[in-house]
């Protein structure tokens, strides 16, 4: 069904995995549309509780692809762009954790596709960075707007301005990753922290996950309001019930998803 990517699900995880590696996993606009496709499957499968995003090869994803931009006017660029947005934007929006494997180069788009995803784990091997002003552009795919979020405006503004590419342990010093990995180790790594995530209760995880995301901009105040009726709908769910049950009765909890 899908050309450029590889979709399966096993033991309760979505694996999505970029598959263009002659082209070092460059994001065109077709894959742009399947990862797309493979989000919709994903928010409307229960039996998907949590995605790892990964490459094929030796690149996570070395940007949006380069031959199909040049052929590109305005026009085609701004569809490209707002395909791009969508993308990250979805990633964003559904309700169920996605972590990105970061098993090499996550450059331009690259390192926008993971930083759009909720965790990230980087390969030792693994490479970032926000190239776009060696091509005469600048991050078209959030770059300029999540780098910030994550690292600080002074360190996006460096890596932005001199496109300097970072290692693994650099990424992981300044925030840009959460944990790093041995390239054997990279997907049980994130395998270990999808399955944690996934004995939580969903509802509070989904919420929680929106809460963040959707907070984050606000001000305070309006944040903390945002807070009160996120938890309500959580205190209003059969896994809070469940869960200070089995507390109480020193237990596992059995969350239902309810
Ligand atoms: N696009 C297309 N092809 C790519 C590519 C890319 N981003 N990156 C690599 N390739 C292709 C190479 O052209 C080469 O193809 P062949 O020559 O074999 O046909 C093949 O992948 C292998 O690459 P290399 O031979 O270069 O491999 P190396 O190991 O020597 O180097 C590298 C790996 C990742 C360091 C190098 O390939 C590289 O620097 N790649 C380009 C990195 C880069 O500049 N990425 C683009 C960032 S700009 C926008 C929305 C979003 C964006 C822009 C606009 N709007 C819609 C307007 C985002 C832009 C970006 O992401």
């Amino acid at each position: 069904m899908y050309e450029t990517i590889k979709y399966e699900v096993s033991g309760g995880i979505g694996y999505i995995t970029i598959n263009r590696p002659k082209a070092m996993n460059a994001l065109n606009g077709q894959v742009l549309d399947e990862i797309y496709a493979a989000c919709t499957e994903i928010e409307k499968d229960d039996a998907v509780k949590a995605v790892i995003l990964t490459g094929e090869g030796k690149a996570f994803v070395a940007g949006a692809d380069i031959a199909q931009m040049n052929q590109l006017d305005a026009v085609g660029g701004r569809a490209l762009m707002i395909k791009g947005h969508k993308v990250m934007n979805y990633i964003e929006a559904i309700e169920k954790p996605f972590i990105a494997a970061v098993n090499g180069f996550a450059l331009g788009g690259g390192c926008e596709l993971a930083m759009a995803c909720d965790i990230r784990v980087a390969s030792e091997k693994a490479k970032f960075g926000q190239p776009e002003v060696n091509l005469g552009i600048l991050p078209g795919f959030g770059g300029t707007q999540r780098l910030p979020r994550l690292v600080g405006k002074g360190m996006a503004k460096y890596l932005i301005m001199t496109a300097d590419m970072i290692n693994a342990e650099e990424a992981l010093r300044i925030g840009l990753v959460e944990k790093v990995a041995s390239p054997e180790d990279l997907i049980p790594t994130c395998e270990k922290i999808a399955q944690t995530i996934m004995s939580k209760a969903p509802i509070a995880i989904g919420i929680a996950k929106s809460t963040i995301n959707n907070g984050y901009d606000l001000d305070m105040r309006a944040a903390s309001t945002l807070e009160i009726e996120a938890f309500t709908s959580a205190f209003a769910s059969e896994d809070k019930t469940e869960g200070m049950t089995a507390f109480l009765e020193k237990r596992e909890a059995e969350f239902k998803n309810k």
